[in-house]
């Protein structure tokens, strides 16, 4: 029989964490064929909401599910990890610059890493969801000097799947028939949704649409502005959806993309595409045997190239405001 893997999750008592564990213990996270444990971290405030989560999961009888621990000191959640998906964060609250949100996430990004660093697998994974997650991923990467840098990501899989169900109800496709759709640069407004080498049954996607207008005052403002058309409708942020994009990304890190396609991924960069080193930044990626490739090549044209320098502007932004405050 298989070794489970270890699998932490942070902010496992908020409401992403509610609708991600239970999809992890049932197999969806890894494969159906592969036993994991269960390591919750959350602040001391969390951990009785955790173990009402924890006593859920148990009486959900999983066969897959072989332990839940939980803890709120990090050192113990990212003992020997193997996969870990941080969720928790501080989000803005009203009146809060960008620079005090730098600075609160970074008082929980920082440890975390270090954390990592010291505990977890030598084949930790690590996948960033809470806010801003770029950013928050680039301060726990270089708190984890001896973990590979490309261990760590952001999640940018929801804006790509929001984008394949946008484009799949204005041209009337399936979403299983659209390919190689690409969200570049940060997980915020500035993303950009890109169609230009997308296929549509393989036809390719911008001359189906064939309405520029469409794509820059729809398209990518609907696609970059989901997550508050949410807020307003539901009355809470995405959790749901977001919890199924935490868990295709890594599935698809771990178990590949399909021939002919790929997906986005928030990762540090190599320099491609002229996104600068280091910056973690959404890029179309192919995946295979655990490891991800940036897809090298495309023509970028220029309604494209101005839209991802804008967003790479931004995380530049970002990175330097860490900097500044002694974070990276
Ligand atoms: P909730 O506020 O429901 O839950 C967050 C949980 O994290 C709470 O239980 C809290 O106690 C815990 N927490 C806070 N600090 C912690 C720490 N230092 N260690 C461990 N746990 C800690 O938020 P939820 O709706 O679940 O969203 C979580 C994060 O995901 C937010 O930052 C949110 O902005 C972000 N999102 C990111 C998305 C993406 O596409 N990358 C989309 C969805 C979501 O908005």
């Amino acid at each position: 029989t298989r070794t489970p893997v270890n699998v932490t999750v942070t902010g496992a008592a908020g409401q992403i964490g509610y609708a991600l564990l239970f999809r992890i213990a049932s197999g969806h996270l890894l494969g159906a064929d592969v036993p994991v444990k269960l390591r919750l971290l959350e602040i001391p405030q969390g951990v009785k909401a955790a173990e009402g989560t924890a006593m859920e999961l148990d009486d959900c009888a999983f066969p897959l599910l072989k332990g839940i621990d939980i803890f709120d000191d990090p050192n113990q959640g990212f003992e020997g990890a193997n996969v870990a998906l941080l969720v928790g964060a501080r989000p803005r609250t009203k009146g809060m610059e960008r620079g005090d949100l730098l600075a609160a996430n970074g008082g929980i990004f920082k440890p975390q890493g270090k954390a990592i660093n010291d505990h977890a697998a030598d084949d930790i994974k690590v996948l960033v969801v809470g806010n801003p997650a770029n950013t928050n991923a680039l301060i726990a990467q270089a708190a984890a000097p001896d973990v590979p840098a490309e261990r760590f990501t952001a999640m940018t899989r929801l804006d790509h799947n929001r984008a394949l169900s946008q484009l799949a109800a204005k041209t009337g496709a399936s979403v299983e028939d659209i390919k190689r759709l690409t969200i570049w640069g940060n997980h915020s407004a500035t993303q950009y949704p890109d169609i230009f080498h997308a296929e549509i049954a393989g036809k390719n996607a911008a001359e189906v649409v064939n309405d520029e207008a469409w794509l820059a005052d729809t398209f990518i403002p609907t696609v970059a502005k989901r997550g508050a058309a949410i807020i307003e409708a539901r009355g809470a942020s995405s959790a749901a959806s977001a919890a199924n994009a935490a868990i295709d990304h890594v599935h698809t890190w771990v178990n590949g993309t399909a021939a002919g396609d790929w997906t986005s991924m928030g990762i540090p960069s190599d320099g491609s595409y002229g996104v600068p080193e280091g910056l973690i930044s959404s890029f179309p990626v192919t995946t295979k045997d655990g490891k991800y490739e940036i897809v090298q090549g495309l023509d970028i044209n220029e309604f494209s190239r101005t839209r991802i320098d804008a967003s790479v502007a931004e995380l530049a932004e970002e990175r330097d405001a860490v900097r500044e405050l002694g974070l990276l």
